[in-house]
């Protein structure tokens, strides 16, 4: 189950997953040190505990290694999962259909039902990376998101932006009620000059 409302520990751990390659152990010490790291294929995990603001837990995150053979492990860390980062190539689009059935698969797993999630659409610094409204499409989030808080987050590991706000995304998603999040994305994107149509079709 998500942590949410009242019962947030001090720290919380986040499950960072994604296809081997999608950049989640170079983003996790970009965002921690502000380093470029030569990275090679995580076998068994990273360890790092993160700040975000004040107001919400520090988060535990836990880089999975990707590769296929590492996968079926991912979910011997499912129970004490309060929020889920899954990491996207948004350059790689040969690989999209894998991180979509792997996205698909792990949102089926009991123990994660309603823990919030945050995509980060990463390598958004390559030319021809794909915007976070077209992997909405073809990752199907609005189907496979259905039932918890969920976002997706542009970012780039190699330059850093859009990494803080994905996490302190993620720590937001997970202190606040469902309800609530909906309520403050439709007051940001009507402020935005979002119409009733678009907000309809990104809320759940
Ligand atoms: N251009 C670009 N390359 C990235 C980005 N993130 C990761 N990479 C590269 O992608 C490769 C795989 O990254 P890695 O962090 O090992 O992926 P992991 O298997 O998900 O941990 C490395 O060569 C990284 O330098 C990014 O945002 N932009
Ligand atoms: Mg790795």
């Amino acid at each position: 189950m998500g942590i949410q409302g009242s019962k947030i520990p001090k720290q919380a751990q986040v499950l960072m997953l994604g296809l081997d390659g999608s950049g989640k152990t170079t983003l996790l010490y970009k965002l921690k040190y502000n380093e470029s790291v030569i990275t090679v294929p995580t076998v068994g995990f990273n360890v790092e505990p993160l700040e975000t603001d004040r107001s919400s837990p520090g988060l535990t995150v836990w880089d999975i290694g990707g590769q296929k053979k590492m996968r079926p492990h991912w979910k011997h860390h499912y129970t004490d999962t309060a929020g889920l980062v899954f990491v996207v190539d948004s350059w790689d689009q040969k690989r999209l259909d894998e991180a979509r059935k792997e996205l698909h698969r792990v949102m089926r797993y009991e123990s994660l039902k309603g823990v919030p999630v945050v995509i980060l659409a990463n390598k958004q610094d390559l030319h021809g990376a794909l915007s976070p409204e077209a992997l909405c499409l073809k990752l199907d989030l609005r189907t496979v998101c259905e039932g918890r808080a969920w976002f997706i987050q542009p970012c780039s590991a190699i330059t850093g932006i859009g990494l803080e706000e994905g996490f302190r995304r993620i720590a937001y998603l997970m202190k606040t009620p469902l309800k609530q999040t909906q309520e403050d994305i439709k007051v940001k994107m009507r402020s935005k000059g979002f119409s009733l149509t678009a907000l309809k079709k990104v809320l759940l």
